[in-house]
């Protein structure tokens, strides 16, 4: 398309605002302007304006005949241990023929940190200072060496964070991974328009673009080529995780086993929710089908509600990991079979220029982002599952710059399970109340990454180490 025939289609689309100071810019601005308007796709734009922006209410959630999802229960409370046993068989096996990969969504804004740069990049474990990212490397790293087949990583950027979330990985040497096997790709971007659907300008010469959710992952891989360069390398299962949870088992063989063998598109880990309120997504059935109601969309009295026993009815809380088959990523994100994830809407202070092309700052929320959210893609699934994990195991999120989901939070469940692994190799720590250990610790994911493997290789060390004076491994 000329961009004669670009302008045209911004004007016939009611969009023509959006070359309002096309004259007025330099020929290298009026290139940019033009390749950023080149990659909105304007049906959309006008399909989300009538379903999201002129309907009040912008698409509430339909709550017919909802219930709570069923899950498959951990050994220690009341699971069948055969069963998982089984299943980390079968995740096993998959991940020694290099069937599996890695994926992590890392394009985020990290605006509620306040930290100014890729949230991977942020430090987290409690000795070394090591950032997400080297706590995920040496994950994968593990699991690799574990298996006998190095496994490929995927990280989904933005184009705000993706050049220096590259650099980060040259300046760390890729953190002794093979950087054949590390791929980064950028996630796509929506415009923002306002409340009358007209989309927006960050300046005269650009657009308000933003990331498109983590649901355009999806859509990423594919665009991108990862789909493809899984299936030429034999790999069919993706392996799910956010990058804000450094104790995520970024590769659980049990995960991918029980995924596998249920034959599921797309598989989830829940915990218990650990109170009413907790922000987390609920895990449902709908006709049939798993879904994820987000906290925002469930009314409280439900999110209340108790059973005869007294537990929570809507109990399973969505942590945001999950197993995706490759083949079904595919299919949602070419729109086969009618597949394609909803957007949410979010209203934002969007900063823009006023018509003399002079920047505004709002006060108030002026216009709309559009979302998309990994979870939505759960209905479409065949045979979804959902399993429990322990929280302690799985989950502690820095979202927070301080409270709760905090870096000091997660510092210090980190903590609280090397010091229960090192209980579990029969060794006496000492700790407060709540598990914290009382002598300084940081173990490596490749010494040893889950209680097992810690277990396993702590008793073959020929020395062990004084737990008291401070303790590293590696
Ligand atoms: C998400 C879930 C919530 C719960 C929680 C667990 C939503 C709407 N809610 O909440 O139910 O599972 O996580 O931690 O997702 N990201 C991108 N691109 C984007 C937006 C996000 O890559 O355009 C990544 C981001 O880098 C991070 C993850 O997605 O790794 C989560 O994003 P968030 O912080 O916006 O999600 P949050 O905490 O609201």
């Amino acid at each position: 398309m000329t961009t004669e025939q670009l302008i045209s289609a911004y004007r016939a689309a009611g969009q023509g605002q959006v070359f309002a100071f096309w004259d007025s810019l330099s020929p290298q601005a009026r290139e940019e302007l033009a390749a950023q308007a080149a990659e909105v796709d304007l049906t959309e734009v006008e399909r989300l304006n009538r379903s999201l922006v002129f309907k009040s209410g912008g698409g509430g959630v339909n709550l017919d005949g909802l219930a709570p999802a069923p899950y498959v229960r951990l050994p220690e409370n009341g699971g069948n241990t055969a069963e998982w046993t089984k299943a980390k068989e079968a995740g096993e096996a998959a991940l020694r023929a290099g069937r599996v990969a890695a994926f992590t969504v890392a394009g985020g804004q990290g605006t509620r940190l306040g930290y100014d740069g890729p949230k991977g990049t942020f430090p987290v474990t409690p000795l070394k200072h090591k950032p997400l990212f080297h706590v995920f490397a040496e994950k994968i790293k593990a699991a690799g060496l574990r298996y006998g087949r190095p496994l490929h990583w995927f990280i989904m950027t933005s184009h705000a964070n993706h050049e220096q979330t590259e650099a980060f990985f040259i300046e760390h040497r890729f953190f002794g991974l093979d950087k054949g096997r590390v791929h980064f790709f950028r996630q796509g971007r929506m415009p923002a328009v306002d409340f009358a659907g007209k989309i927006l300008l960050e300046t005269p010469g650009s657009l308000a673009l933003s990331p498109d959710g983590h649901g355009g992952s999806l859509r990423a891989l594919h665009r991108s080529g990862a789909l493809d360069l899984m299936k030429a390398e034999g790999i069919d299962t993706i392996s799910y995780f956010q990058v804000d949870n450094p104790i995520v088992r970024s590769i659980d063989a049990a995960f991918i086993g029980f995924h596998l063998l249920s034959k599921s598109e797309m598989s989830s880990k829940m915990v218990p929710k650990a109170y009413p309120e907790e922000k987390v997504g609920h895990f449902c059935v709908q006709h049939g089908k798993v879904i994820v109601v987000e906290y925002s969309d469930m009314p409280d009295a439900m999110q209340r509600e108790t059973t005869a026993d007294g537990a929570l009815r809507y109990l399973a809380g969505s942590i945001a990991i999950h197993i995706i088959d490759r083949e079904f990523a595919r299919r949602l994100a070419t729109g086969g079979d009618g597949m394609a994830l909803p957007f949410h809407r979010a209203d934002k202070k969007i900063p823009t220029v006023d018509a003399a092309g002079q920047a505004v700052k709002p006060e108030k929320a002026n216009g709309i982002k559009f979302e998309m959210f990994v979870f939505d893609a759960l209905p479409f699934a065949n045979n979804s599952i959902v399993i429990e994990t322990a929280r302690a195991d799985d989950f502690s999120p820095v979202k927070n710059a301080d409270g709760l989901d905090s870096p000091k939070t997660s510092r210090e469940d980190q903590l609280r399970q090397f010091a229960r692994w090192l209980k579990a190799a029969g060794e006496s720590v000492e700790t407060d109340s709540t598990g914290l250990p009382k002598p300084a610790m940081e173990i490596s994911p490749l010494f040893g990454y889950d209680t097992a493997t810690f277990v396993e290789r702590w008793q073959r060390l020929p020395i062990k180490p004084m737990i008291a004076d401070g303790l590293y491994l590696e």
